[in-house]
């Protein structure tokens, strides 16, 4: 065990019932939280501290979306109240939660196209379950998926940070996305309905690595995001990670047909009800947007290196770490937008 994993497990874990003497150690690859599994004998759990951009309250979004799918017999992560019936361990400015371990594996890029269709299926299972629940979402980080907002953002990074090392790269791009945003076709306004909010494919545990395990989903994790938001943000955000055959930080990217159409058959398939042909065009340019989006907010944070995790390892720093993260997804938006034709034909446009 690690300096920094023992100092946690004397800190948090007395707070929970059962793992004295647990082992803890890192695990994962999300950019946000920092997770650690925790084990104590056969005992596994996930424990995590989340950003600061989340609230402690948000884990009463989370008990009641896992609860509603454990009613409805899904599998799913739980959360585990502390001795004293709470949902996490707020230490000073820290949150902490421990929640049980689905056993399975996740993966960066997608490996077939059957892994595909069981994310869309999942996907859509996981709508299903959530369309009638009696929740008020607290906590939720408004403006999300706000894109002008991110793209001022981005504008105002650039104007306050004119003599950082990676200005002049950052600019060349925002210049791109900034004129790439104004061309691009406005979203139907859509109702909000209970989505995810983060469906990169690390968000999916399958139940092995290799066929027919890997084609087998078996639950959504990361549900820091659940709640109220609009279809076209949830599935294009979904396919620009599901569809991308490239690592997300890969500066060439490759949007894969024949992964779009398996997950689309299989969320379709299984949503138990038509979409509407409005959401339909929110899903057509919904992974436009949000490929976009998500390049503005990895340029933006190229500059400010405040927000997303990075390897040490493999780059010098936070800013070019991201750097090639908004180049891949500026990369994977201009093979998204050649595609538009095909996936409409998908869609039924
Ligand atoms: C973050 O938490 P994680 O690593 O699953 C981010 C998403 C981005 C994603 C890009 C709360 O997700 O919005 O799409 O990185 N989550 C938050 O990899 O900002
Ligand atoms: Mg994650």
């Amino acid at each position: 065990m690690d300096l920094s994993a023992q100092k946690i497990a004397a800190r948090v874990l007395p707070h929970y019932a059962g793992l004295e003497g647990a082992a803890v150690a890192p695990l994962g690859s999300g950019l946000i939280n920092q997770t650690f599994l925790v084990s104590r004998g056969e005992d596994r759990f996930v424990l995590q501290r989340l950003h600061p951009i989340f609230s402690a309250d948000i884990n009463s979004n989370i008990n009641a979306v896992t609860r509603r799918l454990a009613e409805l017999g899904q599998i799913t992560p739980l959360l585990v109240p502390t001795r004293d019936g709470r949902l996490s361990v707020v230490l000073g400015d820290e949150v902490w939660r421990l929640q049980t371990f689905v056993e399975g594996v996740s993966f960066d890029v997608v490996q077939s196209p059957g892994q595909a269709w069981a994310a869309g299926d999942l996907v859509a299972r996981f709508h299903r379950a959530l369309d009638q629940i009696d929740h008020q979402f607290v906590g939720m980080r408004a403006g999300v998926h706000d894109t002008p907002q991110h793209l001022a953002r981005l504008e105002q990074a650039m104007a306050e940070s004119s003599g950082h090392r990676l200005h002049t790269q950052v600019a060349d791009l925002a210049h791109e996305l900034l004129t790439a945003a104004s061309d691009l076709p406005v979203l139907p306004g859509l109702p909000g309905r209970v989505c995810h909010g983060d469906l990169k494919l690390s968000n999916i545990v399958f139940a092995g690595s290799t066929p027919p395990a890997s084609e087998q989903a078996l639950c959504l994790i990361d549900l820091d995001t659940v709640g109220p938001m609009a279809l076209g943000h949830e599935l294009g955000d979904a396919w620009r990670s599901w569809c991308n055959r490239s690592p997300e930080e890969a500066e060439i990217a490759k949007f894969d047909m024949e992964i779009f159409r398996a997950s689309w058959e299989g969320y379709r398939d299984s949503l138990g009800r038509p979409l509407t042909l409005d959401e339909r065009r929110a899903c057509l340019h919904g992974v436009e947007w949000i490929s976009l989006e998500l390049a503005v907010r990895f340029a933006t944070d190229a500059l400010r290196e405040t927000y997303f995790g990075w390897a040490s390892h493999r780059y010098p720093g936070r800013g070019e770490h991201n750097l090639a993260r908004a180049r891949g997804q500026w990369a994977l938006h201009q093979a998204v937008c050649a595609t538009r034709e095909e996936r409409a034909r998908l869609l039924g446009i």
